[in-house]
C-alpha cells in the first residue's frame, strides 16, 4: 500500500528512500486516508472548548486508528526500513502543558471513536509549552517549535474577524483531522493570526507582550507575573471563544438551526475557566442577530456546561474588569448584566459573578450560566459539592454531577506496550480493545505461573528499552535490573515532589550508613516548572543537585539511583509508563482533582503508591488493599487542618529525627558545594516556616508505605499478582467509559 503510493509521490520505492522522505509520504498518505473517511454527523455536534490540546505526536496513533499499523510496519520492515524511525522524526506538538491537555485529547480519540459529533477548539499556540533544558542544575526554557511541512496541520479558508478594545484582527483556521479507532473521523479546529511574528522572541522564551498582533499564538501560558503577561491570556482567550463562537453558530445554521433552538443543535464543553468568555461572547453574538436577551442568556445555559479540574484557589481565574474593558469591551455589559441577574436573587456574596474588587469570576459566571457543572474524580466532586463550592452546590444541586476521568487505552495500552497489548490479546481475546471492561478476564489468570511470568519479562523488556533510550538520548546510564519508581507530572507543592525528594536524601544517608536494600532502587522525576514559579524550579534543582552527588558517591551509586529526566514531555511518557514498577501519586489528599497518569501506569502494569486523592481513591477500591500502597492524611483531616490554621511544620521537623535530617540535608555543606545557597536556603525556609502543603505529616508513612513496598517487590510472582489484577482492573479508566458518560448525562448527542 505504502510502496504504491511513495513511487508516486517521491517517484522511488521504499528501500531507496531515505527515512526523511519515507515520514513525509507516510503522513500524507496517513493524512489522505484520514481526510476519505467520513465524518461524524448528527443534528446535535459537541464543542469542546479548551485552551490546551496535549495531542502528542500522531503518526502511530493515527496508524492504529486507522487499523493499517501493523501492514506499514510490515512493508517497511521488508524495505530494510523501521517504522520505530520514522516515528522518531515527528516533532511533538506542545499545544498543552499537562493532565487538562492530556484529557481534552484523549476525550478527542473517545468522541471519534465512539463515532459521536464533536470537534475540538483550541489555538494553534506555535511555540506550545516551552522546552526544558537543565544547565548548571537549573530549569532553563527555550521555545519549542512544532510547526513543520509536512506536518498534520490544514489551513482552511474560513476566517473570522475578532475585535478587541482599539484594533481588531482576522482568524485563520487550521484544522487537524482526530481519526476514530477504526470509526469516522472529527475536528479538532486551531485558530490563529497570520500578523504573528515568530523573530520577535529574543532571549529564552522572552518576547514583547505589548504587541498582539505579533504575539498573540506564540505560546501557551505566556510568563504572567505582570500585567502585560495577564492581559495578553485574556486575548487570547477571548481571540479562541470568540473564533470558536463563531463557527459554532455558522455551523449550526448550515444543519438547519434558526438559533432560537441552538440547544438542538449544539452542546459545548467549557474545559477548566479558561474558554468561560464564550458565554458572554456567546449571548452578544445572538442578541447581534436578533434574539433579545433574556432568550439568548437562556439559550446560552441551556447549551454550556463547565467541567472544573481544580480546587487551587489560586488556580480559579478571576480577571480585573478593566482587563476584560480593555480586550473585548464589548463583553463588559453583558457580564454586568449577568451579574445584576445574581446580585438579584442572592445576597451570599461568595457567589457573585463581579466581586467588591471588580474582578469577575469566570467559574461563577459558568455556574449560573451552564446548565452542568462536574468534577473529574469521585472525591473531587464530592469536595466541590461539600466544600469549595458549597455556597453553588445548595442554589444549584441538579446540576452538579461527577464524571471521573479516563484515558485512551489506543494510545496508553496499543501504541506505546505493543508487547503488552498481544499478549493480552492472546490470552483474554481482543474484545477488550473495543470494551475495556473485558481486560477483567485477565484475573482468571492470577494463579497462572506462565501468564505471572510473561507480565514480569514484559516489564523488563520495556525496562531494558527505556534504559538504552535515555542513555542513546540523555546520555543517563540507569540500571536496568533497580526498581523503577517513577513520579511524572507537572510540577507544583500539591504535587509534592519534594516529598519524594526528601525520602531521596533519606535513603541516601542511609545506604551510606551501611543500611543497603537488597534490590537497587532508581527514582526517576520528570517535570516541567512554570518559568515564574520559583519555588517549584528550587525543587528541580534540588533534584538534580541530588542526582549529581548520588550518582558521584561509589558507595551508594550501587543501591540508589536519581534521574531526572530532561524536557518531560507525551513522548517521553510513552516510554517511562510501560517501564514503571511502583507509580507514585503522592498529591496532599484533597489537592488532586483527579490525575490521570495514575491510571495510565495501572493499565500498564504498574502499582500505586499513593495518598487517598483524587482518582487514587477509585483506584483504591478497584483493585483493593493488596493491590495498592496507601498512605497519609486523608482529605477530611487535610480540609479540616487548613480550616483551623493551625499547622506547623517545625513541630513535625523537632519531633521527627529522620525528617530533620532529611530537611537539614538540603543545607548541607555537600549540597551547597554541588548546589545553589539562593536556591537551597529559600526551599528550607521555605519547608520549614510554611509547607503549605503538608510534606511534613506524611513524611514517616510515606518512608515505610516504600519500604513495604519495595520489600514486596522481591517477591516477584506475589508482584506479578499485584501487576495483574492492577492491569484487569483498568477498565473503568478508558475514556471511552467517561465519553459516554458525559454524552448520557450533559451532551445527549445522538449515536
Ligand atoms: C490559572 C490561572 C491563570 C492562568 C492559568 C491557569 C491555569 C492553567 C492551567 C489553571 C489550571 C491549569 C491546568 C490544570 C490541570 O491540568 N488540571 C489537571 O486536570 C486533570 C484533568 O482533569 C486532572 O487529572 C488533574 O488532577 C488536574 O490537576
Amino acid at each position: 500500500m505504502l510502496n504504491e503510493y511513495v513511487k508516486k509521490i517521491v517517484g522511488k520505492e521504499i528501500d531507496g528512500c531515505g527515512d526523511r522522505e519515507l515520514y513525509a509520504a507516510l503522513l500524507q498518505m496517513t493524512n489522505e486516508m484520514a481526510a476519505a473517511k467520513k465524518k461524524n454527523t448528527g443534528k446535535k455536534k459537541l464543542y469542546y472548548i479548551s485552551a490546551e490540546f496535549l495531542i502528542g505526536k500522531l503518526l502511530s496513533n493515527n496508524l492504529i486508528n486507522l487499523g493499517i499499523y501493523d501492514e506499514i510496519k510490515e512493508e517497511l520492515k521488508k524495505a530494510g526500513k523501521k517504522l520505530s524511525r520514522l516515528e522518531e522524526l515527528e516533532p511533538e506538538p506542545s499545544l498543552g502543558n499537562g493532565g487538562l491537555g492530556r484529557l481534552a485529547a484523549c476525550f478527542l480519540d473517545s468522541i471519534a471513536t465512539l463515532g459521536l459529533p464533536g470537534d475540538g477548539i483550541g489555538l494553534n499556540y506555535h511555540f506550545g509549552l516551552f522546552k526544558q533544558v537543565f544547565h548548571k542544575n537549573l530549569q532553563k526554557e527555550q521555545p519549542n517549535p512544532w510547526l513543520e511541512e509536512p506536518g498534520w496541520l490544514l489551513r482552511s479558508e474560513k476566517k473570522y474577524k475578532v475585535s478587541f478594545g482599539k484594533f481588531s484582527v482576522d482568524s485563520t483556521l487550521y484544522e487537524i483531522l482526530v481519526t476514530g479507532y477504526n470509526n469516522r473521523t472529527n475536528t479538532l479546529h486551531l485558530f490563529d493570526i497570520d500578523t504573528l511574528k515568530e523573530d520577535i522572541v529574543k532571549k529564552g522564551i522572552d518576547f514583547d507582550k505589548e504587541d498582539i498582533r505579533k504575539n498573540l499564538t506564540l505560546f501557551l501560558y505566556p510568563d504572567d507575573s505582570d500585567d502585560a503577561g495577564r492581559l495578553l491570556r485574556v486575548y487570547q482567550q477571548y481571540f479562541m471563544v470568540s473564533c470558536g463562537a463563531q463557527l459554532i453558530l455558522d455551523e449550526a445554521v448550515e444543519r438547519g438551526s434558526d438559533l432560537h433552538d441552538l440547544a438542538d443543535y449544539v452542546a459545548i464543553q467549557i474545559n477548566d475557566t479558561h474558554p468561560s468568555m464564550v458565554i458572554p461572547e456567546l449571548i452578544r453574538l445572538l442578541t447581534a442577530r436578533g434574539i433579545d436577551m433574556d432568550e439568548a442568556i437562556e439559550i446560552t445555559k441551556q447549551t454550556c456546561a463547565y467541567t472544573n479540574h481544580t480546587i487551587l484557589s489560586e488556580a480559579l481565574e478571576k480577571w480585573p474588569l478593566t482587563f476584560i474593558e480593555r480586550v473585548a469591551p464589548q463583553l463588559v455589559p453583558i457580564i454586568r448584566e449577568l451579574d445584576l441577574c445574581v446580585k438579584d436573587q442572592y445576597d451570599d456574596e461568595s457567589v457573585y459573578i463581579i466581586d467588591d474588587e471588580e474582578r469577575v469570576h469566570m467559574a461563577h459566571m459558568d455556574i449560573h450560566y451552564g446548565h452542568s457543572v462536574n468534577g473529574v474524580a469521585y472525591l473531587h466532586t464530592e469536595i466541590l459539592k461539600n466544600n469549595e463550592l458549597n455556597h453553588f452546590y445548595k442554589i444549584y444541586p441538579e446540576k452538579f454531577n461527577n464524571k471521573t476521568n479516563g484515558i485512551t487505552f489506543r494510545r496508553w495500552l496499543l501504541h506505546c506496550n505493543k508487547p503488552l497489548a498481544a499478549f493480552l490479546e492472546k490470552t483474554i481475546g481482543n474484545g477488550f480493545k473495543k470494551d475495556a471492561e473485558e481486560l477483567e478476564k485477565l484475573l482468571h489468570y492470577s494463579e497462572d505461573e506462565k501468564v505471572l511470568q510473561k507480565l514480569l519479562d514484559i516489564k523488563k523488556k520495556n525496562k531494558h528499552k527505556l534504559v538504552k533510550y535515555l542513555k542513546e538520548t540523555q546520555g543517563l546510564k540507569i540500571n536496568e535490573d533497580s526498581i523503577f519508581d517513577i513520579q511524572i507530572k507537572r510540577l507544583h507543592e500539591y504535587k509534592r515532589q519534594q516529598l519524594n525528594a526528601l525520602y531521596a536524601v533519606h535513603k541516601y544517608l542511609e545506604i551510606k550508613r551501611g543500611k543497603t536494600p537488597k534490590t537497587p532502587i532508581t527514582l526517576i522525576f520528570g517535570a516541567k516548572a512554570a518559568p515564574a514559579y520559583t519555588i517549584a524550579k528550587d525543587i528541580i534543582h534540588l533534584i538534580l543537585c541530588l542526582q549529581k552527588i548520588v550518582n558521584k558517591d561509589k558507595k551508594v551509586k550501587p543501591y540508589l539511583n536519581i534521574v531526572m529526566v530532561e524536557n518531560y514531555n507525551v513522548t517521553l511518557a510513552e516510554k517511562l509508563i510501560p517501564a514503571c514498577d511502583i507509580s507514585e501519586q503522592i498529591s496532599l489528599a484533597s489537592k488532586e482533582a483527579s490525575g490521570t497518569g495514575n491510571m495510565k501506569f495501572m493499565l500498564n502494569g504498574a502499582v500505586t503508591l499513593g495518598t487517598e486523592d483524587g482518582a487514587n481513591v477509585e483506584i483504591h477500591q478497584l483493585v483493593g488493599d493488596d493491590n495498592i500502597y496507601v498512605f497519609g492524611e486523608d482529605s477530611d483531616t487535610v480540609i479540616a487542618r487548613y480550616e483551623r490554621g493551625d499547622y506547623c511544620s517545625r513541630d513535625y521537623y523537632k519531633k521527627d529525627a529522620d525528617l530533620k535530617e532529611a530537611v537539614d540535608f538540603i543545607v548541607s555543606k555537600k549540597m551547597l558545594k554541588t548546589g545553589r545557597k539562593k536556591c537551597l536556603t529559600r526551599l528550607y525556609n521555605e519547608l520549614l516556616n510554611k509547607d503549605w502543603f503538608m510534606t511534613f505529616p506524611d513524611f514517616q508513612e510515606y518512608v515505610q508505605t516504600k519500604e513495604l513496598a519495595y520489600h514486596d517487590y522481591d517477591d516477584r510472582k506475589s508482584w506479578a499478582r499485584k501487576m495483574l489484577v492492577n492491569i484487569a482492573k483498568a477498565g473503568f479508566f478508558s475514556s471511552d467509559r467517561t465519553i459516554a458518560q458525559y454524552n448520557k448525562d450533559i451532551w445527549k448527542l445522538d449515536q
